[in-house]
C-alpha cells in the first residue's frame, strides 16, 4: 500500500478523488489516497497544484515524485526545498482545449468577424478576407501545446513557422530556434501564437524590438504566460498600428487588475485564464500511470528540467 497525498487545493478534491481512485483501481495499484496531510515521512507521491498546501517539501523524505496538476511550473520549480523529481501536466483534454481556443481565436483575427458581430451601423463591408494559406502565422513555442496548435491551425491551410529553444523538424512547418532565429520566426508573420513558458530567457520575449518584426496590423494570441509580453511596448505597438490587435488570456497579475490598461484598450481581447484547463478524468489517468512507473522503477514522463526551467 502506498501513500498519495493530494496536495492541490481542497476545492479541487470533491472533482478529483473519484478519477483518481478510479484511474488507481484500474491500474491495480492499492493506495491510501488522502487530502489531508498524512506523517509527511510516509508520502509515496504527492498531487500538487499552484496555490495547494506545500510550500516546504523537505519532510517529504521518502516521496518519489511530485506530479503537478498544471501544465507551467514557474511557481514550483524554483522552490529550493524540492529536491524530489518534478513532473509537469500533458492533458490531452487539456490540450484539447488550448487548441480548440487557439484556432477559434485565430479564426476570428482571420476571418475579421467583428466587423459583421459589432456592426451598429449597419455598414453593408463586403471585403472578403484571404484564404488561410495567404494568412502566415507563427507559433513561439513547439511543445506539448505548440506542436498540437500548430498542427490544427496547418490542417486549416495557414501556413506555419514555429519557434523553439532547441532545433527540430517538424513536418510541413518552417522551424526556427535559438536567439538567432526568432526574427526569421516572427518577421511578416500576421497570426502570433505564444505558447512558450515562463523562463528568465522568455520573459519579454515580446518587447518593443520584436514586436516591430511582425506584419504590419498583425494579430498576437497569448495562452503562454503573461510575461512573454512586455505590457508598455504592446500598447504602444497597438496604438501604433503595428499591432492589429492582441487576444491575451494570462496576465502578470492575475486576476487583471480593474484598472490595467489592457480591460479598455479596444485592441485587446480578455479572457480569464480559460485558454486550457486540466480536467479531473484526463488528468487522473496521467498522473497514475507516472505512479505506476514510479512503482515499477519505468523513468517518469514528463520531467521537468531543473536547469532549463520547464
Ligand atoms: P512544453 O514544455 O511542452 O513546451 C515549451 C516549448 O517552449 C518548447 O518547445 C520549448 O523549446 C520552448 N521554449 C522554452 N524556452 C524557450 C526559449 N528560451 N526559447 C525558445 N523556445 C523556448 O510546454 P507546453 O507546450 O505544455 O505548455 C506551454 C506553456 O503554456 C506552459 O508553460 C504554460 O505557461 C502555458 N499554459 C497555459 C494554459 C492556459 O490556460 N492559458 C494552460 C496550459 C499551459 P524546446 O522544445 O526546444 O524545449
Ligand atoms: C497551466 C495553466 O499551466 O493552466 O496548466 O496555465
Amino acid at each position: 500500500m502506498i501513500t498519495i497525498y493530494f496536495a492541490a487545493g481542497k476545492n479541487r478534491w470533491p472533482s478529483y478523488e473519484a478519477p483518481l481512485r478510479a484511474a488507481l483501481q484500474d491500474a491495480g495499484i492499492m493506495a491510501d489516497l488522502r487530502c489531508d496531510c498524512p506523517d509527511p515521512a510516509r508520502v509515496d507521491y504527492i498531487i500538487f497544484a499552484p496555490g495547494g498546501e506545500i510550500d516546504d517539501f523537505t519532510p517529504f523524505r521518502r516521496c518519489k515524485a511530485v506530479l503537478n496538476l498544471w501544465a507551467g511550473v514557474e511557481r514550483i520549480v524554483g522552490n529550493p526545498t524540492l529536491t524530489q523529481p518534478l513532473c509537469r501536466m500533458v492533458d490531452p483534454a487539456l490540450t484539447a482545449g488550448m487548441v480548440e481556443w487557439v484556432v477559434g481565436h485565430s479564426l476570428r483575427h482571420h476571418l475579421g468577424m467583428d466587423r459583421h458581430i459589432v456592426n451598429p451601423s449597419r455598414e453593408w463591408d463586403a471585403t472578403c478576407p484571404p484564404i488561410a494559406a495567404e494568412r502566415p502565422v507563427t507559433v513561439l513555442g513547439l511543445g506539448a501545446l505548440g506542436q498540437a496548435c500548430a498542427k490544427a491551425l496547418q490542417s486549416l491551410g495557414f501556413p506555419l513557422r514555429g519557434w523553439s529553444r532547441t532545433a527540430k523538424q517538424i513536418a510541413g512547418l518552417d522551424t526556427y530556434h535559438g536567439q538567432d532565429g526568432l526574427k526569421a520566426a516572427l518577421t511578416g508573420a500576421e497570426i502570433i501564437v505564444l505558447l512558450l513558458p515562463k523562463t528568465a530567457e522568455t520573459e519579454n520575449i515580446l518587447n518593443k524590438e520584436t514586436l516591430a518584426w511582425p506584419a504590419r496590423g498583425a494579430a498576437i494570441l497569448n495562452p503562454g504566460r503573461g510575461h512573454l509580453i512586455e505590457d508598455a511596448a504592446l500598447l504602444a505597438a497597438l496604438d501604433a498600428g503595428a499591432i492589429g490587435h492582441a487576444t491575451l488570456d494570462v496576465f502578470r497579475v492575475e486576476p487583471l487588475p480593474a484598472d490595467h490598461p489592457f480591460w479598455s484598450h479596444p485592441g485587446v481581447t480578455v479572457t480569464p485564464h480559460i485558454a486550457a484547463e486540466t480536467r479531473p478524468k484526463s488528468a487522473s489517468a496521467v498522473v497514475v500511470e507516472n505512479i505506476r512507473r514510479g512503482q515499477v522503477g519505468l523513468p517518469l514522463l514528463h520531467l521537468v528540467d531543473r536547469a532549463r526551467g520547464y
